[in-house]
């Protein structure tokens, strides 16, 4: 496994397959990172940590500023209060999903399924490439702004993927496929 994806695996999902513990806000002390992950056969050294964290095509994780501890940026599976603080979305968020979930996310609305929140993106390509990973894509248009209007609460990750705890169906709606140029 590469390493940036087993560290997204152990920081957001399953600390305790290497014997981790993270604090309530998801961080992991990076010396016990490395020693839990040589134990259970992942070679890590601090150098390639950094590596990874500096060249993360999205961002995907932070150091603090002690630059003793790590976390992921999001993503969780597992409870951690990120300490995000609630923002105003000032226009249309997207969310890219495939083609055969788009009736049951109509009918329940956009879930959080195994995560702590439904990520959404300010940008339709990059909504379109999250759909990808899943089939054949889809890009649905939230109506944040109405959503927030009507109380539901909004934050950004470290790395600017919108969060929110679930997208009812009435704030949903197709991207106009030739507004995307397909
Ligand atoms: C779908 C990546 C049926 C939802 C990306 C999605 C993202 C429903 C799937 C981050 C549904 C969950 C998260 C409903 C939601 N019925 N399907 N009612 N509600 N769904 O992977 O947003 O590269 O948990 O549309 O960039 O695809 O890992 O969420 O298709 O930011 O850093 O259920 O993962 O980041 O899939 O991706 P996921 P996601 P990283």
């Amino acid at each position: 496994m590469k390493v940036s994806r087993f560290l997204s695996y152990v920081l957001r999902h399953e600390p305790e397959s290497i014997g981790l513990s993270l604090d309530c806000e998801g961080w992991a002390d990076l010396d016990e990172l490395i020693e839990c992950s040589v134990r259970h056969g992942k070679k890590l050294d601090r150098r390639t940590i950094l590596n990874v964290i500096a060249n993360s095509d999205k961002q995907r994780f932070s150091i603090d500023e002690s630059g003793t501890r790590m976390r992921a940026n999001q993503g969780h599976s597992i409870p951690v209060d990120l300490r995000l603080k609630p923002r105003q979305p000032h226009g249309s968020l997207f969310h890219g999903t495939a083609a055969r979930f788009v009736e049951s996310v109509f009918q329940d609305g956009l879930q959080a399924q195994s995560r702590q929140h439904v990520h959404l993106s300010s940008d339709k390509t990059t909504a379109n490439d999250v759909g990808r990973r899943h089939g054949k894509p889809v890009v649905l248009v939230v109506d944040a702004p109405a959503m927030a209007e009507a109380g539901h609460e909004f934050y950004v990750s470290d790395n600017g993927v919108w969060l929110v705890a679930e997208v009812p169906p009435q704030y949903l709606s197709v991207l106009d496929e030739g507004e995307f140029g397909r």
